[in-house]
């Protein structure tokens, strides 16, 4: 580092408690952040003349510059093993811009999206799941090996990206809303060459998420034009809590009471255990005409039955789906990496035909995995098993494409008394 760089370091981290102190006591109107959307209420007050305003979301300008727009293979190898090369979601080729997404007709853009508060640390969420160590068998590059489900190897089958992360302030989760919104809205506004839109795969971060990541979806697709599936151990529809508006706990409220989503195109499952929610907010479930798959229903029931249902009745109702993954729906035995785990959970072997079965019968336009926090998980199972969602759904994209029926298995692995 050379001095003129030190001072420049030092000078930065010297600003950034300033930058913070800023926000609190500045009462100046040149300092309001417009609001998201014309009409709606600003989020918070910044500084706009801090010299690190942007530094987190301004593009680099030469990002496109001395080649063609396309998917970049970083590898240098045609192929490889988890630990050869740079790593990215899978080993995939990364895009930079709408402009490459078009170029390459890339159906499936992955990116990390980790928005933080208080009560949401930085995770490294987006980043475990590129590192292949402790979850190789996901990682060979160059030759993927078929599901044994399906028979393909949905990375040979779809044209699927690294999009790196959305842009996130360091410091202010509402800051990041708007931003992250229109990040998911930029890919979703794709529009293929068969007339399809690229999906969006948002990997986060805590689940105050889902709003950005559904509305950013709402902008392309329409306000009241999105149904959610969403698992989790939690309702996420609390109440605001100590006067912020935008937490992990309710997504679900906002997106309703802001009119981007209707109650009757929800279905939660899983929920469970004391935090998730109670009979007010399961009654506030009612008026607003949610469905819900409670984890003691489910036990009751059956999973398989509660799976036709709720695949019947997306069907039935039409709109293109945004699958909410929360990776705490899963017993904490499978995945102890989270913030809030809640024992007596769905199993991976519930979960994984499940997400399959959604992507590939279902009209998936986007989807979310959130509430990864790896660190609190030594034995590496929480990014083995958060990984195996993505892949059951890529894997169910790819039986999409090639005009499997609904409920395929390959017959090939069938012994069907033959
Ligand atoms: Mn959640």
């Amino acid at each position: 580092m050379t001095p003129k760089t030190f001072l420049a370091s030092v000078a930065l981290a010297a600003l950034m408690p300033l930058a913070a102190a800023a926000q609190i006591v500045s009462v100046d109107e040149e300092d309001e952040m417009a609001p998201i959307r014309e009409g709606e209420e600003p989020l918070i007050r910044l500084n706009r003349h801090d010299p690190t305003y942007d530094l987190w979301k301004k593009m680099r300008d030469d990002l496109q510059e001395g080649r063609e727009p396309g998917p970049i293979n970083v590898q240098r190898y045609v192929g490889g093993f988890p630990w050869v090369g740079i790593p990215t979601f899978f080993h995939l080729p990364v895009a930079l811009t709408p402009e490459d997404l078009k170029a390459g007709q890339v159906e499936v853009a992955i990116f990390g999206a980790e928005m933080y508060n208080g009560m949401r640390v930085q995770s490294y969420g987006p980043m475990e799941m590129r590192a292949p160590m402790k979850s190789e068998i996901y990682h060979n590059w160059g030759l993927h090996m078929p599901e044994l489900d399906s028979g393909l190897a949905a990375l040979d089958e779809l044209n699927v990206v690294d999009y790196g992360d959305a842009p996130v302030h360091p410091l202010s989760m509402e800051a990041s809303i708007p931003e992250v919104r229109n990040f998911v809205a930029e890919v979703a506004g794709v529009e293929l060459e068969d007339g399809r839109r690229t999906i969006p795969i948002i990997i986060g971060g805590g689940h105050a998420l889902m709003y950005p990541d559904a509305a950013g979806l709402t902008d392309i697709y329409g306000k009241g034009n999105l149904q959610i599936i969403h698992f989790d151990a939690h309702a996420d529809q609390a109440p605001v809590g100590f006067g912020v508006f935008n937490t992990h706990g309710n997504p679900v409220r906002r997106l309703i009471e802001d009119g981007l989503i209707t109650g009757n195109d929800v279905v939660q499952i899983g929920l469970r255990g004391p935090n998730s929610t109670d009979l007010s907010g399961v009654a506030w479930n009612r008026e607003q005409g949610l469905r819900y798959h409670m984890q003691i229903e489910i036990d009751r029931n059956g999973w398989g039955p509660t799976l036709e249902t709720i695949l019947q009745q997306a069907k039935a109702n039409g709109k293109p789906v945004f699958l909410s993954f929360d990776i705490d729906v899963v017993d904490p035995a499978f995945i102890p990496g989270t913030s809030t785990p809640e024992p007596g959970g769905m199993y991976m072997r519930e979960v994984l035909p499940a997400i399959r079965r959604m992507c590939h019968e279902l009209n998936l336009v986007g989807m979310e995995i959130v509430e990864l926090r790896p660190e609190r998980d030594p034995g590496y199972t929480t990014i083995l098993n958060s990984k195996a969602v993505l892949r059951q759904c890529l894997n169910g994209l790819a039986m999409k494409k090639r005009g499997f029926p609904d409920d395929y298995i390959n017959p090939e692995i069938l012994d069907d008394d033959q």
